[in-house]
């Protein structure tokens, strides 16, 4: 049996409301991936609604919602989210640093990071070597013969793009086979309208601060921003990572709550996921891809003998120079 009917025939055993939730903080994949999954459920015989926590920051999350008329509600507004109900999380897995667990019950978690281990899911996918969750979505619509909708196929070649980078990053055969499978479906006028509303002018001033700040060692770029969004930190860490002779990047911003790590690799020698669990190393928690990955450590957990910078650069370094001389 195709996987979107084992959930199909899952869902439908569920004793309540049914909730689709992406990571918080969702980003254009994540955005996509619920909005696929739950218009194709939808059209299976399965209502849900999808729920995120936090924030939509990015400009073009927000253009995303509008643009495609996507009905996303933050968990506060849900009034009837209970212990009853059953939640398939998307482009994440239970315990993941950018997930806030809800009183449901996640039965089922379709991602494409790192594998966190069993969880209890009754369905699971856990693709980590594709490079964006929409391509998954997008192959359940294949599964399951379903014409995804103009809306449904551009929102998803758009979280293929910007997950992989425009197919360069991290990118899998199934990324390039979905993109070809939705191409004939896309409004190609829609992704140039997002491409036009990636930033805001706040935004820029932000980028315009942070790269104030980027230091080379070698190959390794840093770069620090004072308490910005998640998405900028990743966003900025693109941009280090196209720098002539930079192939290796570690962004960080310090909040009241903690810092946030963000890291890239665009060489084979150096794992972003490996290089981001080395800095954060016994004080906080990270992980990811081979190409990009991110972390976290709670103010509380923060080694106070030395500043962030240096703490992050000795670490950093150390793991590279580790790495290279095996
Ligand atoms: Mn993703």
């Amino acid at each position: 049996m195709a996987r979107i009917h084992e959930l199909v025939e899952l869902l439908k055993q569920a004793p309540d409301e049914v909730f689709v939730q992406p990571h918080n903080v969702p980003d254009p994949d994540a955005i996509a991936s619920s909005f696929g999954l739950s218009q194709l459920l939808a059209k299976l015989g399965v209502p849900t609604v999808v729920v995120y926590e936090d924030e939509i920051e990015k400009a073009n999350s927000v253009t995303m919602l509008r643009a495609f008329g996507i009905d996303m509600r933050h968990s506060a507004e849900v009034h009837t989210l209970g212990s009853e109900d059953w939640t398939v999380l998307v482009d994440v897995q239970k315990d993941n640093s950018n997930l806030t667990n809800l009183v449901t019950d996640e039965v089922a978690c379709i991602d494409h990071h790192q594998y966190n281990g069993p969880k209890g899911y009754r369905f699971e996918d856990v693709r980590p070597e594709v490079g964006s969750c929409s391509a998954i979505i997008a192959q359940y619509y294949q599964e399951a013969d379903v014409e995804p909708s103009p809306s449904v196929a551009t929102a998803l070649v758009y979280g293929i793009f910007m997950d992989t980078d425009n197919l360069t990053r991290g990118v899998n055969s199934l990324d390039i086979d979905m993109f070809y499978w939705l191409y004939r479906h896309v409004d190609i006028a829609l992704i140039n309208d997002l491409k036009a509303n990636q930033i805001t002018r706040a935004d820029l001033h932000d980028y315009a601060r942070a790269f104030e700040t980027v230091e080379v060692y070698g190959e390794i770029g840093f770069l620090r921003l004072e308490n910005a969004n998640d998405s900028l930190l990743g966003a900025a860490s693109d941009i280090v990572i196209t720098i002539s002779g930079v192939n290796v990047v570690v962004s960080y911003s310090i909040r009241e709550s903690g810092i946030k790590y963000s890291t890239r690799s665009v060489t084979p020698s150096v794992n972003a996921g490996a290089l981001v669990r080395a800095i954060v190393d016994g004080h906080g928690i990270g992980g990811g891809h081979n190409s990009m990955a991110g972390g976290f450590i709670k103010a509380t957990a923060m080694p106070n003998d030395r500043s962030v910078d240096t703490f992050t650069r000795v670490r950093a370094v150390g793991f590279v120079e580790r790495t290279k001389s095996e």
